[in-house]
């Protein structure tokens, strides 16, 4: 079996499988499966050339390289957080369109690239992840590599008018041609692909899901991230997610718990979701006293000024709102900058009657599908979620709105509150099903194996 090299940002699991996220743990299976190993920046700020090797337990390798501060700020904090993480999220009006740090991505791709070149086997098949390293097989093919090589995009890929006011925009999506398999979301960030692929690149054909261009030929296809639904349904008995649980319920005293949790970013939606929420106060006093909005979301990112404007608007939103409607014995919106264990968040679910996920754009979102998983099937909460999450396309058993519409979130959460039983149940049993044949282990082995038929494909 050849080696999986998987290239991401950054290697995990980092800090302890309780942290771990589901894509941690699925892609150390695949590592572990073929031996192989797992490529990225180490999170160290130091001067440096070289990869630094070292073995993991389960048979699979790390190699990691440190970033100078210039290249971090530059390649990390400004082209991947402040140019292509707003731009792929259509909030041009974030974007840094600045070409230093187009510059800096460049000039770390290509080093990380000379830093994996020797490391890698003839046979290996190299598995890159998401929008900080779109040029990283192309830097690997400049130096002679033929490796088959993959690269999957978790955010959206935008549309052709967002995408062409950035300035370096056909040299980047040319450097996606070097790959042999180009895996989105969803079919609509394929399309969106295909449609800039087919208008703006001259000569360029499209074969089935083949693209032809710039003498290489590449396919590409909607691969919907997945999470491990049996074993996070699991994580509700663990002793953390117990704990989480029987506190809930006891602070809760037969009130209704609404749950949010994201990392704080302006992407997720969190002000049309407060605001939201308290449109729900107000156009429904039967919420009163019956309703608890918590909301968990540690700060991300906070080198970039637009994170640290964030969590300003959402202290004071979430004061004035409990400010507002606050009772001496009721607390309308409770609001947590901590990050929780998976676990923990489990039980906290498996607490929440309904689950607000409303993000303004994102990729996939798994904390709608975590939602779910942490139900009781007998008695399980409704899911609130956002048509503009890459989720809801095979999620429309949940309550889909519109998060920019504060007066349909709030309808929609109204909804689930008074959503009978019979419904609950019948709509759970559909999410589930689709997450249990949708999962993540579906998800990595059609990638790989797709990957393996795209580059024999290409060396026939
Ligand atoms: P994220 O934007 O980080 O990821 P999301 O899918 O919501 O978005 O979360 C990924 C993981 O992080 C989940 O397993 C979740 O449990 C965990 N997580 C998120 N917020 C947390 C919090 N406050 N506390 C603890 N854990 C938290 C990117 C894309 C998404 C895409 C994923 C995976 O932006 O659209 O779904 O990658 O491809």
């Amino acid at each position: 079996m050849s080696r999986i090299v998987a290239v991401s940002n950054r290697v995990g699991p980092i800090r302890g499988a309780a942290r771990a996220g589901g894509l941690a743990v699925a892609l150390v299976e695949a590592l572990r499966q073929s031996r192989g190993l797992w490529f990225g920046w180490s999170g160290r700020l130091a001067e440096g050339e070289g990869a630094t090797t070292s073995e993991r337990g389960g048979g699979f390798n790390l190699a990691t390289v440190d970033l100078t501060p210039a290249e971090h700020e530059d390649y990390y904090n400004g082209f991947a957080n402040r140019c292509l993480w707003p731009l792929f999220h259509y909030r041009i009006d974030l974007t840094a369109y600045d070409r230093q740090f187009y510059d800096g991505y460049h000039r770390v791709n290509v080093r990380f690239a000379r830093a994996l070149q020797p490391l890698l086997q003839e046979t290996d098949r190299v598995w890159v992840h998401d929008y900080h390293l779109i040029p990283f097989g192309q830097s690997l093919r400049d130096m002679g590599c033929t490796q088959a090589m993959g690269f999957f995009l978790h955010i959206p890929f935008p549309s052709r008018e967002v995408l062409l006011t950035l300035p370096h925009h056909e040299k980047l999506i040319q450097s996606l041609f070097a790959y042999d398999l180009i895996g989105f979301q969803t079919e609509r960030d394929c399309e969106r692909f295909f449609d800039y692929a087919l208008n703006e690149i001259p000569g360029t054909e499209l074969r089935g899901d083949v693209l032809h261009a710039y003498g290489r030929s590449v396919r590409a296809a909607a691969f919907p991230i997945g999470i491990d639904a049996r074993d996070y349904a699991d994580f509700v008995y663990t002793e953390d997610g117990q704990r989480q649980w029987m506190r809930a319920k006891n602070a809760l005293r037969g009130r209704t718990q609404i749950i949010g949790v994201d990392r704080m970013d302006y992407t997720k939606g969190l002000p049309e979701r407060f605001a939201a929420f308290e449109r729900l106060l107000t156009d429904y006093p039967d919420s009163h006293g019956r309703v608890e909005y918590l909301q968990i979301a540690p700060p991300t990112r906070e080198g970039v000024q637009a994170y640290a404007d964030i969590k300003h608007k959402l202290e004071l939103m979430a004061s004035q709102i409990n400010g507002r409607y606050s009772e001496v014995d009721w607390t309308p919106l409770r609001y947590i900058n901590r990050t929780l264990s998976r676990r923990a968040l489990a039980g906290l679910y498996r607490a929440s009657k309904i689950g607000l996920v409303t993000p303004l754009r994102d990729g996939m979102n798994l904390i709608a599908k975590e939602y779910v998983a942490a139900q009781d099937p007998e008695d399980p909460g409704v899911l609130v979620l956002s048509r503009f999450a890459g989720a809801a396309k095979q999620m429309p058993a949940a309550l889909i709105v519109n998060p920019y519409d504060t007066v349909g979130v709030a309808e929609a959460m109204q909804t689930a509150r008074y959503m009978d039983l019979e419904e609950r149940r019948n709509r759970h049993a559909e999410l589930m099903a689709g997450l249990i044949k949708e999962d993540i282990a579906n998800w990595r082995e059609r990638f790989v194996a797709e990957l393996h038929t795209a580059s024999m494909k290409r060396a026939a």
